[in-house]
């Protein structure tokens, strides 16, 4: 077997199922190594808690970094999530350039927005910022929201393939390579992603559950990751991540009002081993 090593930059939410408690367990139960740059750390995440602490780590990178530089430690693939502030941007750009293996492929998951919003904290300047990285990665992992925030294309939340199409090529102007856009819903009882990848769309449709979760966008890019590092195709990637992750709101939803914060992904780790190993 194909052995990859990926580093992860995102948050650990200390609690909230999301960023680093997902990713780590779901890329390595892939079968893949996981590195992890922690960008700051939080007491909770901060999608419906309140008082949360949060420990910027921004200042800690580069020293990390240079460790790695000294040691000639390079990854198969760089998978960035939630990042804290336009600085820190800045250096997980340069991470990129010093710390992935020729050929590798770097992957944004620009998680900032949701339903229409952006996160607490984010501003203008964030979504910039998160723009110009988006251009540089070779994969980008947007939900509507996303795209919508970074490319200037009015938020709407019915819409027809038309729409969907102009975010695309807004993002493909944008500087955007592989775009895996999320949440896309066309009916009542279904929804899917689409792949954008050399200019071609191609959609994975799935049926639509009554009801979502916090984190889901986090539980799908990593299991996206696991399965392109263990040499799915980036649509089979798509594919798979989407089946997972419905599976995985299936699990929470039942007992939704008391786990309102996150996804039980764990549940269904044993079903995730199943696809990859396929
Ligand atoms: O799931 C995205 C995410 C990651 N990290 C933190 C968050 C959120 C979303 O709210 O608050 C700290």
């Amino acid at each position: 077997m194909d052995y990859k090593r990926v580093l992860t930059i995102q948050d650990v939410s200390c609690v909230g199922q999301c960023s680093l408690t997902v990713a780590l367990p779901i890329i390595s139960a892939c079968g893949v190594e996981t590195a992890v740059l922690p960008s700051g750390v939080l007491s909770t995440h901060t999608g419906g808690f309140s008082g949360y602490t949060f420990r910027d780590l921004t200042d800690d990178m580069p020293a990390i970094e240079e460790h790695w530089q000294k040691e000639g430690i390079k990854f198969d693939s760089v998978y960035t999530g939630y990042l804290g502030s336009t600085l820190q941007i800045d250096m997980v750009s340069h991470i990129m350039d010093t710390c992935l293996k020729n050929g590798g492929t770097t992957i944004v998951d620009p998680a900032m927005a949701d339903n229409g919003k952006l996160y607490y904290g984010f501003d203008e300047a964030f979504v910039k910022k998160m723009a110009q990285l988006c251009a540089k990665a070779d994969i980008i992992v947007p939900n509507i929201t996303e795209a919508s925030f970074m490319t200037g294309v009015e938020y709407k939340t019915e819409y027809d393939r038309s729409y969907i199409d102009t975010i695309l090529s807004a993002l493909t102007k944008m500087g955007a390579k592989t775009v895996i856009l999320t949440g896309v819903t066309y009916t009542n009882d279904t929804t899917g992603v689409v792949v954008s990848e050399n200019g071609q769309y191609s959609y994975y449709e799935h049926k639509k559950l009554p009801g979502g979760c916090h984190g889901t966008g986090d539980v799908y890019a990593s299991a996206f990751v696991g399965a392109l590092m263990r040499g799915f195709s980036t649509f089979d990637s798509a594919a798979l991540a989407a089946d997972y992750t419905l599976l995985c709101i299936e699990k929470t939803l039942p007992d939704a009002k008391e786990h309102w914060y996150g996804v039980k992904f764990e549940t269904c780790i044993p079903e995730l081993v199943q696809m990859i190993n396929k």
